[in-house]
């Protein structure tokens, strides 16, 4: 049976997965989840994710939210060992991938998640506009931010080492909306480490496709 993703082409968290998956070659079919009829907070969708936010995937019955364990999930059943992330039996590499994931959620996402919810999705969504000096603050972090992943770039090609993970791919759907808010921290040279990894992600196949639908 076909991975069912619930979720919609607007929803970060699901393209989170949805790349994941192109760049495996993992078919799944996108079960669409109208954020403008509030379906995420329908009864029926709560008693899957409780919490009403999108995506989780269905897989023949098992059922499982939170992109980045779902991206988990799909690599290791459907990806071949050491595809995108490390063989579990290789215990260095995996605390390197933890490390990586770790930055991820801390100190890239909390920052530019937090600003494209600010700056994109509750302007658009709740009518709510933005403060400027909590975006300041969001932007002076996430600089801060970028220059300890600068570091850690000049030693290793991606985050967890020098072959791609996940983690290097579930920077794309927030990163890939900075600069649409005119943020250019990841493509101005000014870390150039960190421009030359984005550079490398953004162009795969695999968020191309998921960016121009
Ligand atoms: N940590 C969760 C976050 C899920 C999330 O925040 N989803 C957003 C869309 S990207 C959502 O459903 N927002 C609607 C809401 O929170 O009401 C994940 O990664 O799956």
């Amino acid at each position: 049976m076909v991975l069912k993703l619930y979720g919609n082409v607007v929803s970060t968290c699901a393209n989170r997965v949805r790349v994941v998956c192109e760049e495996l070659g993992v078919s799944y079919e996108l079960i669409p989840v109208e954020f403008t009829k509030r379906e995420h907070k329908s009864p029926e969708y709560m008693a899957v994710q409780p919490f009403g936010q999108v995506p989780y995937l269905d897989d023949d019955g098992f059922k499982v939210f939170e992109s980045r364990a779902i991206a988990r999930y799909i690599a290791l059943k459907y990806g071949g060992i050491g595809r995108l992330i490390p063989d579990p039996k290789d215990l260095q590499k995996t605390a390197l991938f933890e490390q990586a994931a770790s930055i991820e959620l801390t100190n890239f996402d909390f920052y530019a998640g937090t600003l494209a919810l600010d700056n994109i999705f509750k302007p658009l969504f709740a009518k709510k506009m933005p403060n400027p000096a909590a975006i300041e603050a969001l932007k002076s972090g996430l600089e801060g931010r970028l220059a300890g992943y600068d570091v850690l770039l000049s030693r290793t090609k991606y985050l967890a080492g020098d072959e791609i993970t996940i983690v290097d791919l579930f920077h794309l759907p927030h990163g890939s909306l900075l600069e649409k808010q005119g943020i250019d921290f990841l493509v101005s040279g000014r870390w150039p480490n960190v421009t030359r990894w984005w550079i490398d992600i953004s162009s795969r196949e695999s968020w191309k496709k998921i960016a121009s639908r």
